[in-house]
């Protein structure tokens, strides 16, 4: 198993579920963390709480991965210890909306391309050379079952996380003279605040969502997330695709009445 004490990781979207639950997953391991996402009271607490608790050094830095050039000047402000980040986890994402495709909000497809596809690409456009440097280094991917399998109304979303995978493998043939890992961990149903955010504040629909089942937490994602990043350094999970067990795929999902 790798130790991760001492090493660097970053999160993004780190504020929130699935974010949130890994920092402090790796918190607990002893890496050292930088934590990004727009809230920045959010992540300054979170990192408040897991030095407290940990005894490690955290960065919490605002970063909208929409913005290249915000995203590269971040980069670039860091000190060189900072700046040799040996996990990345490209996190940060989100859905809005749920609408036929001829009736889609054009603001909504934008945001969810922005975020998922050209987000996740930017942030490893900056960070990944000094892996590709060190010849060493691990990319994680948030994916999804969206990107497996299409469901109603799931369109541009869908796309997103399609683009993801598609990401995900060609990041792994890019890098595999250069001894960098990449995985895509690939969830169901986890219940966060992706739902409320898709459905713009409306709790009682993003509630529906997880009716009649028990849906995955953000910390049985982050368990996967942190058994790829722990594997000896010969093995490289490729793929990690995890669901509620009510749920088998994108379309196949058992509620109880
Ligand atoms: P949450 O809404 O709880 O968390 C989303 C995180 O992404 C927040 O920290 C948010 O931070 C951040 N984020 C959103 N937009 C941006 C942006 N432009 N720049 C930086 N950060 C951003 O949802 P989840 O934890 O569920 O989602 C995390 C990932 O998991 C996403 O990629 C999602 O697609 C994926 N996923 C979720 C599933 C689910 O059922 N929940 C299932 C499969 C995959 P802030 O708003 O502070 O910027
Ligand atoms: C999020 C899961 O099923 O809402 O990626 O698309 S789903």
């Amino acid at each position: 198993m790798q130790n991760l004490e001492g090493k660097i990781v970053l999160i993004t979207g780190a504020s929130s579920g699935i974010g949130e639950a890994c920092a402090k997953k790796f918190a607990a391991l002893k890496a050292n963390l930088i934590i990004t996402a727009r809230r920045k009271e959010r992540i300054d607490k979170l990192a408040y709480d897991l030095v407290q608790k940990h005894k490690i050094e955290i960065l919490p830095v605002s970063l909208d991965v929409r913005n290249f050039i915000s995203v590269k000047s971040f980069y670039e402000s860091l000190t060189p210890e900072w700046k040799s980040i040996d996990v990345l986890v490209n996190n940060a994402g989100l859905a809005r909306g749920l609408d036929k495709f001829y009736e889609g909000k054009i603001e909504d497809w934008d945001e969810m391309i922005g975020t998922n596809i050209k987000g996740l690409l930017y942030v490893s456009r900056v960070i990944v050379p000094q892996m590709v440097e060190r010849e060493s280094g691990h990319i994680i991917n948030i994916g999804s079952t969206a990107g497996h399998e299409a469901y109603p109304m799931g369109n541009v979303y869908v796309a997103t996380k399609f683009a993801v995978k598609a990401l995900s493998q060609s990041f792994r043939i890019d890098v595999l003279e250069k001894g960098i890992k990449v995985t895509s961990v690939d969830p169901g149903m986890v219940e966060t605040e992706f739902s409320k955010v898709r459905f713009r504040g409306d709790e009682q629909r993003a509630k529906k969502v997880y009716e009649g089942l028990q849906p995955l937490t953000p910390d049985d994602v982050a368990d996967a997330v942190i058994y790829a990043a722990t594997r000896p350094k010969h093995v490289n999970i490729n793929q990690i695709t995890l669901t509620p067990l009510a749920q088998a795929s994108s379309n196949f999902v058992h509620r109880k009445k």
